[in-house]
């Protein structure tokens, strides 16, 4: 048996067939301060439900995988310090252990699946590190994106990283990268990267219809959709830019390594910015659940227009 616990919220909408969209836990434990991580996983939440799906934020608690969580069990989760993060590699470790961690995109991936949710909004997706052709640190959620078959919303990838480098990796591993309503891959912060957009898209309809057509197709692994600020969230890149090389530097000088380094980053970010990084971070993480919630609500309808086994063509 797989130790699943659902929340009464997604239980229920389980049993009424309602759209559900995964939520991750590590921007609450990693991502963000208290108690701002708290009010935001709670506000994100009402956007899901504001637009007509159920919101399931995921954690491991106890070595039970939590598909949702209650209200004091969020506000638990965003107060604990040390928590562990958890990514494919500690999964099952975790789990098996009887204890307790927060989920990356990658972990958060596998636990929608094992529960049959297939839309996830999250801020911004782990990537390529700047100097990964020395450190090698690419994030494992690329890789969890060529194998588990959910469909991620995020504001593109955050410039701590190195965009151009992740897009060539997304695009070896055959993750589909779906920018929505423009033609430029966003970079988290600011609407526009200088990068080309690998697929555009303007409709929820086209996304799940996608989405969906790997399935039919028997091929593996979700998709990323890149879903642009809000113009009036922007933070300049004239104000970021010296920020991200300070903060970069300051991780090299320390020795931060492995899973540290993305956390330390959005620490040092938010305090060379003055809070402002954690302002547009929240806009665009509510924005990004509004159009997760909106591909779930489509999910249903466009698969009714595909037939799962619809007869080969040839
Ligand atoms: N990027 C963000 N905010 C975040 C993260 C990434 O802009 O909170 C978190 C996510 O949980 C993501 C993880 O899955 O960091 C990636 O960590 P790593 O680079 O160690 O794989
Ligand atoms: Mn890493």
């Amino acid at each position: 048996m797989i130790p699943l616990v659902f929340s009464e919220e997604v239980a229920q909408a389980r049993a009424d067939g309602t759209p559900i969209v995964a939520l991750e836990s590590t921007i609450i434990t990693h991502g963000m301060p208290y108690p701002q991580n708290v009010e935001t996983a709670r506000a994100v939440e009402d956007t899901v439900r504001a637009n007509g799906a159920v919101p399931a934020t995921m954690a491991v608690r106890k070595g039970k995988i939590c598909i949702g969580l209650s209200a004091a069990q969020l506000e638990r989760l965003g107060q604990i310090e040390n928590v562990a993060k958890l990514s494919r590699a500690d999964f099952a470790a975790c789990v098996a252990t009887g204890s307790t961690g927060a989920t990356t995109v990658a972990a958060t991936m596998i636990a929608a699946h094992l529960a049959g949710i297939e839309v996830f909004a999250t801020g911004g997706i782990g990537g390529v590190h700047r100097g990964a052709e020395q450190s090698f640190d690419i994030s494992a959620d690329l890789a969890e994106l060529a194998q588990t078959p959910v469909t991620v919303v995020a504001a593109g990838a955050k410039a701590i990283l190195d965009l151009p480098k992740t897009l060539e990796v997304l695009e070896t591993y055959g993750v589909p990268v779906i920018v929505y309503g423009q033609n430029e891959f966003p970079a988290f912060w600011s609407h526009s990267s200088g990068l080309p957009a690998p697929i555009r898209m303007d409709s929820t309809a086209d996304i799940a219809r996608a989405h969906i057509m790997r399935g039919v197709l028997g091929m593996p692994g979700g998709q990323l959709i890149a879903n642009p600020i809000p113009a009036e969230n922007e933070i300049a890149a004239s104000m970021l830019a010296p920020a991200i090389e300070h903060a970069i530097s300051n991780a090299n000088d320390q020795g931060i390594a492995a899973k540290d380094v993305t956390p330390f980053l959005l620490q040092r970010i938010y305090e060379l910015t003055n809070g402002r990084s954690l302002t547009a971070n929240i806009a665009l993480v509510q924005n990004n659940a509004k159009l997760a919630a909106e591909i779930a609500c489509e999910m249903g309808p466009q698969r009714a227009a595909i037939p799962a086994n619809s007869p080969s063509p040839l």
